[in-house]
């Protein structure tokens, strides 16, 4: 009998079931199952095809992708929204590989997700006698995340995904491997011995209390604040301690500006939001308190131009104690969970908190008040070809009359000016490129976005970016999402302009194709294109594709010339000496 189950035929594994047997697939799926994990995002093949039989079989929700990248950032999502790790699910070395990018952006960016792939036999791999697909993914896989995992028996899986789950959600969250090789899966075993080997885990990420003096610490010093600031970052809304968050801010009275995906933590239209005010009061505030957020890159390290000369203190709350002084002192750091650190302060807090003086917090409003009333006519522009502005304008008003849906955004100009413009109102409704500000999230973030909320989705998407993960929209019509994509299309990668230096016949490096019409991509697979070249189009085709639900591609037309060199993180690109000459 046990002969039989290796074919791993699914009328062969349902015999065996009735006989009392277990087998690797059914162990894995089991294993999942018992652990509340119930979608895969994946792409089928040799040796996981039945797997992702068994498991729709089995009642989870299977979603197959196109390309295993998009499946990974499917999952790595589907972790930052729920806090239980999605699953990708891939076949040997180049389905892993492809994963790999998914897996390693998720652990860059503290998302919890479980990248499990099929692989080839240990004594063909560590003789490299050339299997099928043949790859040391473990090995590999080590350096890119933040544990990796194997399974030789089919009574360990129980044991390796209890692991694999701990592994990607306690403490600092991140990217898990586990390397399932294919003689595993037809492994039989007595099926109530398989049962009991299955693991529920339990408390899976325990809460991690701050200590009373480090509280301390961090109140005197925020306490001797002129000018304070909170950052709010991604840490923040993964946290899911929305209320407690909401309450210190307000307590406080401190201004604060949320990261990216911070934004909608408290609405952006918050009158102590000084996310209109960013380059003022990062440059002068005195006391930072930062939420998990990390002072890397996307905060200028902490230091130089963008903070200024003024003397200034950080407090950290982060769960990473590694995390501390990993860039500038840290005048007080607060390591623990969000949840536990921000009800600890508010307790120490009390509430009688003396607000910040009137004159900084009337500085950052007007500063704020300035900013807005600048950009305000720019954003009503209503002209064909439309620019960033006036295009991104029509989406703001989408966003603030439909504030539960999930905005996906990447791009570079698309991102960064729909990061300033358009207004959120909700927690973990944005989502985007995040700490690596990598292209290619959009669909693989938008379907999963839909599969695990439930809610509409606007992925709005520069047409390079889009390039990346395009084909996806055929998931998208397959699983019919309430998914609507914006593309701005100006033609390239920041600008649609550029020419060949060398006046030859090939294009400039950065350019497409003029006048695509990304809409007929959608509708080749059901769904409905959208032509939009005005403002005015571009809302009624989103407002049209929200109200239906319908899976929707709305290509909008924008002027080629509008863009700018990487958007607004120009300064980073390395300069040519010889060039300037
Ligand atoms: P952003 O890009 O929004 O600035 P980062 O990704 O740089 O945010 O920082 C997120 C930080 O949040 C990480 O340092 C991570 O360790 C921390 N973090 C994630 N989840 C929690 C949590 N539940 N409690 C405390 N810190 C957390
Ligand atoms: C995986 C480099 C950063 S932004 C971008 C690229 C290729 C595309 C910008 O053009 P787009 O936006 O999307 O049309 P817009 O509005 O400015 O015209 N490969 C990866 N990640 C990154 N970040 C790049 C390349 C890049
Ligand atoms: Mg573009």
């Amino acid at each position: 009998m046990a002969n039989a189950a290796v074919k791993a035929k699914p009328e062969v594994a349902a015999a065996e079931a009735q006989q009392d047997l277990t087998d690797g697939f059914h162990l894995v799926i089991d294993a999942l199952k018992l652990n509340g994990i119930n979608t895969i995002y994946g792409v089928p093949g040799i040796p996981i095809t039945d797997l992702g039989r068994f498991a729709q079989a089995q009642g989870m929700r299977v979603i197959s992708f196109r390309h295993e990248q998009h499946a990974g950032n499917a999952a790595a999502i589907a972790g930052f929204l729920t806090k239980k790790p999605g699953i990708c699910l891939t076949v040997s070395a180049p389905g892993f590989l492809n994963g790999l990018t998914a897996l390693a952006n998720a652990t860059t960016n503290c998302f919890p997700m479980i990248l499990i792939s099929g692989s080839s036999e240990r004594e063909i791999v560590d003789l490299q006698q050339g299997d099928y697909e043949e790859m040391d993914q473990l090995a590999i896989a080590k350096p890119l995340c933040k544990a990796a995992f194997r399974v030789l028996h089919a009574q360990d899986i129980g044991i390796g995904v209890a692991r694999a789950i701990r592994a990607a959600v306690s403490g600092r969250p991140g990217g898990v491997y586990l390397d399932l090789p294919a003689k595993l899966f037809s492994q039989v075993m007595d099926a109530n011995a398989g049962a009991k080997s299955l693991v529920k885990v339990i408390d899976a990420a325990p809460a991690q209390i701050p200590a009373p003096e480090a509280v301390k610490r961090a109140l005197d010093v925020l306490k001797s604040a002129k000018r304070p600031l909170i950052i709010l970052g991604k840490g923040a809304a993964y946290a899911q301690a929305d209320d407690a968050i909401r309450t210190l801010v307000e307590r406080s009275g401190i201004p604060f500006l949320p990261m990216s995906m911070a934004k909608g933590l408290l609405p952006d239209t918050h009158p102590q939001c000084a996310g209109a005010a960013r380059s003022l009061v990062l440059k002068d505030s005195d006391v930072v308190l930062l939420i998990g957020a990390r002072l890397n890159w996307l905060l200028s390290h902490g230091k130089g131009k963008t903070w200024g000369d003024a003397p200034r203190k950080f407090i950290q709350v982060d769960i990473e104690p590694r995390e501390m002084d990993s860039n500038v002192e840290i005048a007080a750091p607060v390591v623990g969970d969000i949840g536990s650190c921000v009800s600890a302060l508010l307790a120490a807090m009390g509430n009688n908190w003396r607000a910040p003086p009137a004159d900084w917090i009337n500085t950052v409003k007007t500063k704020r008040e300035e900013n807005i009333a600048k950009m305000a006519p720019r954003l009503m522009k209503n002209t064909a070809p439309m620019d960033f502005h006036g295009a991104l304008g029509a989406l703001r008003t989408v966003v603030r009359e439909r504030p539960d849906a999930i905005l996906v955004n990447e791009g570079a100009n698309t991102l960064d000016l729909a990061r300033g413009v358009i207004d959120m109102y909700q927690p973990r409704k944005r989502l985007d490129v995040g700490t690596w500000g990598i292209m290619g999230i959009g669909m693989g973030f938008s379907i999963a976005a839909a599969i695990e909320t439930g809610k509409p989705v606007l992925a709005v998407v520069g047409d390079s970016a889009f390039g990346f993960s395009g084909m996806e929209v055929e998931t998208v019509c397959r699983y019919n999402l309430p998914v609507c994509v914006v593309v701005f299309n100006n033609s390239g990668i920041y600008r649609g302009t550029d020419v060949n230096p060398t006046g030859g016949a090939d294009p400039a490096t950065t350019v497409f194709v003029r006048d695509a019409r990304y809409d007929r991509m959608m509708e080749a697979f059901g769904g409905v294109g959208v032509h939009a070249t005005t403002p005015d189009e571009l809302k009624r085709a989103v407002d049209a594709a929200m109200d239906s639900g319908k899976p929707t591609l709305i290509n909008a037309v924008i002027d080629p010339a509008a863009g700018s060199e990487s958007g607004r993180i120009g300064n980073l690109n390395p300069q040519s000496v010889i060039r300037k000459k």
